[in-house]
């Protein structure tokens, strides 16, 4: 069966899925010099069997809120491909995840988690119950209720999950607890755990942090740095913030975060003291349109960051959150790098766009790879039960992202698709991470 074959068989079992046949066919579009140069893949089915997840499980959770009254949310876990390693991927907390979602997020993670070249494979996992305007209890009893039917199916050498968006410290600490508690066993089996219990220093700030290490190989790949660079980031959440924080440090002009509310502009750039004013802000849910009030700049309310004029764009909140018209603005603005802080935030109109115009685009796959790369250094610290120090995760991570960036450049100048000097990271990317997980298929035989 063919790339396309494939695509349509899934078009037609799981057209209702949009966001997952989006992120299968960005592959599909992707791989096919590589494909063509091995036979052996479509011989052995190799698309068409990557395409389905090993296993889906979904379960009913069940909670009481603080006025005790029962709540019923649903939750998922995909296992979607453990060729290279233990399933490995986040949890999401909102209320519009879907099964299509997660689908769309496990088989990005295979790929992503294949360019780390650490030994992990894909999976997904999640709710569409909402934290937001939830106390700490309810947030405590849902994490409790949902851990007691995800510990079913997880282990440190199985299945180890992370946070994502509504899933950071608070709800990973919760959730290895009541893990901790029914299973007896102390393996770190959720990484992002608190430093201190069994958590990697620097897992908090690796999403962030490596893509703006990331973006630095870029960069340097067109002799240019980060020194005054002007820098759109939507979002306001983990991802955001740290990228933020670590473009400023490196001496960049972070002039825009955003949330679902609207966008915040400050054209003097946030440094490190309004950054951290910024997370302790979101840490307790409060608006971001505060800040006007102390440190001046413009609150753009139900707008995001797109109409400002700048040299990079980090779009770090959600899925598709760019869509043509706003890559249109960020050509007609000047941005001459888009990346990926977040899973799959440009359509894929909006992707075309930006190549055709000669964008530099990290696709999220690499250059928000850095979390779950660290979050293996903390499985890998688990199991050795010693921790590392924060620079030598930093130095990790660090190389981890410019052996992605290489690889990607490489492996678009191998396969024709770099021209007049552009260099198509998404081609790039897709290629080496397919490559690795289909090398192992085909090593496998039929069997995973
Ligand atoms: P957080 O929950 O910390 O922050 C999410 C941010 O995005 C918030 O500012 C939120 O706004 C905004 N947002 C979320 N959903 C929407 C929406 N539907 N419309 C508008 N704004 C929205 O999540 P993270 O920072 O962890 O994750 C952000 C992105 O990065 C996601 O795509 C995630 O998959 C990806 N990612 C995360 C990694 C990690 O290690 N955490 C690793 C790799 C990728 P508000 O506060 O108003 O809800
Ligand atoms: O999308 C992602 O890579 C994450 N949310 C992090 C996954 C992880 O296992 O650390």
């Amino acid at each position: 069966m063919s790339i396309q074959q494939a695509i349509e068989k899934i078009e037609a079992q799981y057209g209702h899925q949009s966001e997952f046949i989006q992120a299968a066919k960005e592959i599909a579009l992707t791989i096919k010099p590589l494909y063509d140069a091995h036979p052996e893949y479509e011989a052995l089915k190799v698309f068409e069997r990557l395409i389905e997840p090993d296993r889906i499980f979904n379960f009913r959770v069940n909670w009481e809120n603080d006025k005790g009254e029962v709540q019923v949310n649903r939750g998922w876990r995909v296992q979607f491909n453990n060729a290279l390693g233990p399933y490995k991927g986040g949890l999401r907390f909102h209320p519009t995840v879907t099964e299509s979602v997660l689908k769309f997020l496990g088989f990005e993670q295979i790929f992503k988690n294949a360019l780390t070249g650490l030994p992990i494979g894909g999976g997904k996992g999640g709710s569409d119950f909402d934290p937001k305007g939830k106390t700490d209890s309810e947030v405590r009893r849902f994490c409790y209720a949902f851990m007691r039917e995800l510990h079913h199916y997880i282990s440190k050498d199985i299945d180890v999950p992370a946070g994502d968006i509504g899933v950071g410290g608070r709800e990973v600490s919760y959730m290895y607890a009541m893990y901790k508690n029914l299973t007896r066993e102390s393996t770190g089996v959720i990484t992002g755990k608190g430093v201190g219990f069994g958590g990697s220093l620097m897992r908090t700030e690796a999403t962030g942090y490596g893509a703006v290490y990331f973006l630095e190989n870029m960069l340097k790949a067109q002799n240019e740095d980060l020194e005054g660079k002007i820098v759109l980031v939507s979002g306001a959440g983990n991802v955001s913030l740290h990228a933020a924080e670590k473009a400023t440090a490196l001496g960049a002009v972070v002039v825009t975060v955003s949330d679902s509310q609207g966008t915040l502009y400050d054209k003097s750039g946030f440094n490190q003291e309004k950054t951290d004013w910024l997370k302790a802000q979101k840490q307790q849910s409060k608006p971001l349109a505060e800040y006007v009030d102390i440190y001046g700049g413009e609150w753009l309310a139900n707008k995001k960051p797109w109409s400002i004029k700048g040299d990079i764009a980090i779009p770090s909140a959600t899925q598709n959150e760019v869509n043509e018209d706003d890559a249109k603005l960020m050509v007609d603005n000047g941005i001459k790098y888009v990346v990926e802080g977040a899973n799959m935030p440009l359509t894929a109109d909006a992707i075309d766009y930006i190549r055709l115009h000669h964008v530099y685009y990290a696709p999220g796959k690499a250059a928000n790879a850095g979390g779950v790369a660290v979050s293996a250094l903390e499985m890998s610290q688990n199991s050795v039960r010693q921790y590392q120090t924060f620079d030598e995760v930093d130095e990790r991570l660090k190389c981890i992202m410019k052996n992605i960036h290489d690889s990607a450049t490489e492996a678009s100048e191998q396969y024709g698709q770099t021209k007049n000097g552009y260099i198509d990271y998404m081609a790039g990317a897709n290629m080496v991470g397919f490559k690795r997980v289909a090398d192992a298929l085909v090593a496998y035989g039929i069997l995973n």
